[in-house]
């Protein structure tokens, strides 16, 4: 394997140079046994990490490493916001040496516990470096930190906005504020990174994501060669002040030096924070709270003091009005019962106005909860069985389930919205096939030994406008013989019981089998190990539906992807079966589609399955392939999908990337 990888080293390095293919943030790590008189000979693993950040105690990183007597090489380039003298800080357990621009800033090559060391270097704005960091781990703990200072920025980790591998960088990149930030404050400056090719800079700043994306309105600010900008004074948008509670959308389009060329940085956002108390401590809906929970949140901009209302009811917090202001950002409930769930709210004093806060719930251990699709899912399969797990002292649940969300919370078993009471052990329900594009709300009671039921809290979860194939969400992790185990594994079948022949292997080792960490929508995806050396790689999925692919006027199949740049490259492809015949293939253009490294979107028209002889009235199966089936390219890799769609194109676009 070792030999494979290393060559595949010198692979990305040629692209590095020749710069035809674009890279991705952070360095790439390569990690080594550790042999003292012979190092860097064994390479474990090669990664791409998005920062140097680990503190790995007494583990290791990764199942495939020892603990001890390890040794990692980082490389990549680095690109400074301002031009300073910089000062490079690492924090190591054990050895450590760093270069960047190809000079050697630091330096502590021993055995050592957790230690500081530090050099300088001057760093032009915008120009990229090389940087290469070296570390080993003897023994005991372990522990590799990456951070830059200067004299008026702060120590922090270097962002994987900072760093760059293999190639061009043609993007705007690195906005600040952080996207999604919120500000407490009546103006705002902004920067950002050009793209390595940006002569100049058409910044687009308002209030709706689509113009700004779409640089329509009066999104359209100035064109300037200058990497910053304000909003918020007298001469500039907003003169009056940004309005609190507002989110403001932005966008960077860098101009090449010859004027016509452009390169699209993505839509970035910033809020000024609302008058209203926000980002509650437990989040809203929050399960397994503990009782003796203390409640924080963040106070409306410009408040002086703050109401707590606090009850079980939902109404009676919602009808509260009075109380005591207190000073403090905290209120202390408890102790609470467990198996509850309750209601709060925070109205905001702000000397000449009271501004009355969103009500927030939460629920101690034991309470009814889990609720599947999970409340707040968008994009949910329109045929979708609602499951929850079912609270300690539950001896039935009453289900109820509408498109109100106030009605939903007010019915009662006399309510059209009460759906019937259903068993412990039979915690699920099917509200049958739901329209698109629709919220739906419900609610579970939870029904004890004696009868009194307690009411649960307000679920909700919104349709997709298209049909799904599959969004991974609905796959747990209970091993079967249980008769709740819905696994991935029971769906998509790959070659874990025909390796010789099959290099797919679908899911991940332990629990989550659906991977939680890289996802395009919802909560999961479907993680997707490759081995195409000597054999193919396919993944199948036997549909029960949608089985008819011509229904509701769709046109195209979507298909989200993240390959990832340190696969072996190769092409995807899909197949469509049905019952009998031979599947139809389409292949992906990229031939190094496994290399993208980022979710990326794939539109197939239904049409090219159809041109292949695939009756699209009665799909069977849908196969995800790596490589050519017949000419299997070799290598090895992981993949990642989500988000398989049908979607009617030609009436509504879909979301765009
Ligand atoms: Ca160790
Ligand atoms: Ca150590
Ligand atoms: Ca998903």
């Amino acid at each position: 394997m070792s030999n494979k990888l290393i060559c595949f080293v010198s692979f990305i390095f040629i692209l590095g140079l020749t710069g035809s293919t674009n890279g991705v943030e952070g360095l790439i790590g390569e990690y080594y046994e550790r042999d003292a008189a012979n190092p860097w000979q064994t390479l474990l693993m090669k990664r791409l990490d998005s920062t140097v950040d680990f503190n790995w105690g007494d583990g290791s990183p990764d199942p495939t490493l020892p603990a001890d007597n390890f040794m990692v090489r980082w490389t990549g380039e680095i690109k400074a916001p301002i031009t300073a003298t910089y000062t490079f800080h690492t924090q190591t357990d054990d050895g450590v040496r760093l270069w960047v621009n190809n000079e050697q800033v630091i330096d502590n090559w021993t055995d050592h516990s957790n230690t500081h060391d530090s050099g300088t270097i001057t760093l032009t704005a915008g120009q990229k470096y090389p940087i290469q960091l070296e570390f080993y781990e003897n023994g005991g703990s372990a522990v590799c930190e990456l951070s830059w200072s200067t004299s008026t920025r702060p120590r922090d980790t270097i962002q994987s906005q900072y760093l760059w591998v293999g190639g061009d960088r043609p993007e705007p990149s690195g906005p600040n504020p952080a996207d999604g930030a919120v500000i407490r404050d009546t103006w705002v400056s902004i920067s950002w990174s050009p793209g390595d090719f940006g002569a100049s800079h058409n910044v687009y700043i308002g209030e709706s994501f689509e113009d700004v994306q779409a640089g329509t309105g009066d999104t359209f600010r100035i064109n300037q060669t200058g990497k910053d900008y304000a909003i918020g004074f007298s001469g500039h948008p907003y003169p009056d002040g940004v309005v609190k509670g507002t989110t403001y959308y932005w966008r960077i389009e860098d101009i090449e030096a010859d004027g016509t060329t452009t390169h699209n940085g993505p839509v970035w956002s910033f809020t000024i924070a609302p008058k209203t108390a926000y980002n509650p401590s437990p989040a809203d809906i929050e399960e397994s709270v503990d009782p003796n929970i203390v409640l924080r949140w963040e106070p409306g901009f410009g408040a002086i003091l703050h109401y707590v209302f606090f009850d079980e009811d939902y109404d009676t917090v919602n009808d509260a009005v009075g109380g005591t202001p207190q000073g403090v950002t905290n209120y202390r409930p408890g102790p609470l019962e467990s198996g509850k769930t309750y209601f709060w709210r925070v109205d905001e004093f702000h000397g000449f106005e009271t501004v009355k806060g969103d009500i927030w719930s939460f629920s101690t251990p034991g309470a009814v909860g889990s609720p599947n699709p999970y409340s707040g899912a968008e994009n949910v399969n329109q045929i979708t069985i609602l499951k929850w797990v079912a609270g300690d002292n539950a001896e039935s649940h009453q289900v109820y389930f509408g498109m109100d969300k106030d009605v939903v919370r007010n019915a009662t078993t006399a309510s059209a919205e009460y759906k019937g009471s259903k068993n412990l052990g039979d915690e699920s329900y099917d509200p049958g096939l739901l329209e698109q594009d629709t919220t739906n709300y419900w609610r579970i009671d939870e029904v004890d030994s004696q009868n009194n039921p307690t009411k649960g809290n307000i679920w909700t979860f919104t349709t997709a406008d298209y049909l799904v194939v599959d969004d991974w969400e609905s796959y747990n992790d209970i091993d079967p013989p249980d008769p709740a185990s819905n696994t991935i594994f029971a769906y998509w079948m790959d070659g874990y019981s025909n390796t010789e022949i099959n290099g797919a292997l679908i899911g991940n080792d332990l629990p989550p089998y659906a991977d939680q960490t890289v996802v395009h929508g919802g909560r999961q995806s479907m993680p997707y190990k490759y081995d195409i050396t000597a054999k193919y790689a396919e993944a199948t999925l036997t549909l029960d539906s949608p089985r008819d692919w011509t229904a509701s006027d769709v046109d195209t199949l979507i298909i989200w992807f993240h390959g990832d740049f340190v696969n072996d490259p190769a092409t995807i492809y899909i197949a469509i079966g049905n019952n009998t015949g031979t599947p139809a293939v389409v292949t992906h253009e990229d031939s190094a589609a496994t290399q993208i490294h980022g979710w990326t979107r794939w539109d197939i028209p239904l049409q090219e399955f159809a041109d292949k002889g695939i009756n699209l009235t009665d799909v069977n199966t849908i196969t995800i392939g790596i490589g050519d089936k017949a000419n299997p390219p070799g290598g090895m890799g992981k993949m990642y999908f989500d988000d398989i769609g049908l979607h009617p194109l030609e009436t509504e676009p879909g979301p765009e990337q």
